[in-house]
C-alpha cells in the first residue's frame, strides 16, 4: 500500500489531521492499535479552547458541538472553600467550550467513515522505517500477516506510551520532565452538574474540580495520593471528600449518585525535543503532556495538527521546506502551555512535603486572584487559549 501521509495513532489528534489532510486533497492511512470501541471507551477531557472548537469546524466536524456542547463564558476558583468567578468572555471577548473528548473522537471517527477515510484497527507491531530518507515506510502486523505503507510523510500521533517518539535517536532527543507526588482520581455521575460553569478549588486537604459532560451527566475530581486505587475510594468517600473541598453553596446543592467510572490519572508534565526528525512529525501527547489542570492536553494536540496540517499542505502545494519549522514553532506554544499547566497545578494542589509557608504562599496568590482583574487576565487569556 501506498499513501502520502501515514498516520500512527487514531485518538484525536491522528483523526484531525488525517480529516484536515483529505479535506486538502492529501490521501492519509491512520493505523491504531486499538479496536474503535476501546479508542471510544476512555474517558478524558472536557473543555475546548474556541482554537480547538474553530479547527474541528474548518474540518467538517463541529455540528454536534455547537449542538450539545456548553459554551462557558467564565469560570469559578474557591481557595479554603471560598469561590470567586473569572469572567473569562468579559476579559477576553472569548470562551470555552465543554464538549468532551469522548464525543470529539465519536465525531471524527463519524466524519472519516463518511469521506471514506481509512483507519485501520488493531494494528499491531507498528514501526517505521527510512525515517530519515525521503522515502520512509511503515510496517505493521493485522491479521497475523506483516503489511507494509509506503508514504512521503510519518505523523507520530500515537500518544505518550507510542512508538513514535522512540524512533529519534537518543543523541538527538531532550526529554524534559516533571512527575507530581499525587493523582486525580475522577468519576462519572448520571447527576445534574452541581454549577453552570467549572470550580476549581484549591483547599488544604487537596484539589478538587466540578465539571460536566451534559445537564445530567456530571465529571469530579479530587487529589488523592498515587498510592490509592479507585477501588479505595467509595462513593460515599468521593461525595464526602468533594464537598469538604468546594465552596459551601455547591457542597450544599451538590446531587450525589453512583458513580458510573471512575478512575486515578497520575499527572506529569513531559516534553520531548525536537518535535520532528527526518520525515517524522510528533504531534500532541506523543510530544508532550500536561497535568489536566489548566485542560491543555487535548488543546495541545490541536495546535500541534494546526501546525502541521499547514505544513504539510504547503510542502504539496510546492512550497519546499515548509515542514522545516514544525518542530520549533509547536514547542513554542507547548511551552506556555506547560509553564501554564505547571503554575495553576502548583497553586491549587496540596504537595505532600509543603510547609506553612507554602501554603500561606498558595492561599496569597489565590487571594491575589480573587482580587485582581490584570491577575485575572492573564489566567482567562491563557485559559481559553493563546492564539495559534
Ligand atoms: P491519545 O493518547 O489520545 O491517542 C493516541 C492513540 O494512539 C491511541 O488511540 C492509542 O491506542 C494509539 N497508539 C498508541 N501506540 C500505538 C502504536 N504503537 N501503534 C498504533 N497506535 C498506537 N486532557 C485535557 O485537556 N483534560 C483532561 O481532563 C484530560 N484528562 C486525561 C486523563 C487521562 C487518564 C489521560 C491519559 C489523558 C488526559 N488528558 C486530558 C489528555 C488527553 O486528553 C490527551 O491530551 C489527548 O488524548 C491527546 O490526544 P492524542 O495526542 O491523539 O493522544
Ligand atoms: C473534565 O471535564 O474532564 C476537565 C475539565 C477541565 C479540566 C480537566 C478536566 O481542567
Amino acid at each position: 500500500m501506498r499513501t502520502q501521509v501515514c498516520i500512527i495513532g487514531g485518538g484525536p489528534s491522528g483523526l484531525l489531521l488525517s480529516q484536515l489532510m483529505h479535506r486538502a486533497g492529501i490521501d492519509t492511512v491512520v493505523l491504531e492499535r486499538r479496536t474503535r470501541d476501546y479508542v471510544l471507551s476512555r474517558i478524558r477531557a472536557g473543555v475546548l479552547e474556541e482554537g480547538s472548537a474553530a479547527m474541528l469546524r474548518k474540518a467538517g466536524v463541529g455540528a454536534r458541538m455547537d449542538r450539545e456542547g456548553f459554551v462557558h463564558d467564565g469560570v469559578f476558583l474557591s481557595t479554603q472553600n471560598r469561590g470567586f468567578r473569572i469572567d473569562i468572555k468579559g476579559l477576553t471577548g472569548k470562551s470555552v467550550m465543554v464538549y468532551g473528548q469522548t464525543e470529539v473522537t465519536a465525531d471524527l471517527y463519524k466524519a472519516r467513515d463518511d469521506m471514506g477515510g481509512t483507519v485501520i484497527h488493531e494494528a499491531l507491531d507498528v514501526c517505521p522505517h527510512d525515517l530519515d530518507t525521503n522515502a520512509p515506510f511503515v510496517t505493521y502486523r493485522k491479521d497475523g500477516a506483516e503489511r507494509r505503507i509506503d508514504c512521503d510523510y510519518v505523523a507520530g500521533c500515537d500518544g505518550f506510551h507510542g512508538v513514535s517518539r522512540t524512533c529519534i535517536p537518543n543523541a538527538v532527543l531532550k526529554e524534559y520532565e516533571r512527575v507530581y507526588p499525587f493523582g486525580w482520581l475522577g468519576i462519572l455521575s448520571e447527576t445534574p452538574p452541581v454549577s453552570h460553569e467549572l470550580i476549581y478549588a484549591g483547599h488544604e486537604r487537596g484539589f478538587a474540580l466540578c465539571s460536566m459532560r451534559n445537564t445530567n451527566l456530571s465529571r469530579y475530581y479530587v487529589q488523592a495520593p498515587l498510592t490509592d486505587t479507585p477501588e479505595a475510594w467509595s462513593d460515599e468517600r468521593f461525595w464526602g471528600e468533594l464537598k469538604r473541598r468546594i465552596p459551601p453553596e455547591a457542597a450544599d446543592t451538590l446531587v450525589t449518585g453512583p458513580s458510573i467510572e471512575k478512575s486515578l490519572a497520575p499527572l506529569r508534565s513531559f516534553v520531548a525535543e525536537p518535535m520532528a526528525w527526518g520525515r517524522l512529525f510528533l504531534v500532541g501527547d506523543a510530544a508532550h503532556i500536561v497535568p489536566p489542570t489548566g485542560a491543555k492536553g487535548l488543546n495541545l494536540a490541536f495546535s500541534d495538527v494546526h501546525y502541521l496540517s499547514e505544513a504539510l499542505i504547503a510542502e504539496y502545494e510546492g512550497e519546499k521546506g515548509a515542514t522545516a519549522g514544525y518542530s520549533d514553532k509547536a514547542l513554542a506554544r507547548v511551552w506556555k502551555a506547560i509553564r501554564f499547566s505547571w503554575w495553576f497545578t502548583t497553586t491549587m494542589h496540596r504537595f505532600p512535603d509543603q510547609t506553612e509557608f507554602d501554603q500561606k504562599i498558595q492561599n496569597s496568590e489565590l487571594d491575589y486572584l480573587s482580587t485582581s482583574t490584570a491577575a485575572q487576565s492573564t489566567l482567562a487569556e491563557q485559559y481559553v487559549g493563546i492564539p495559534y
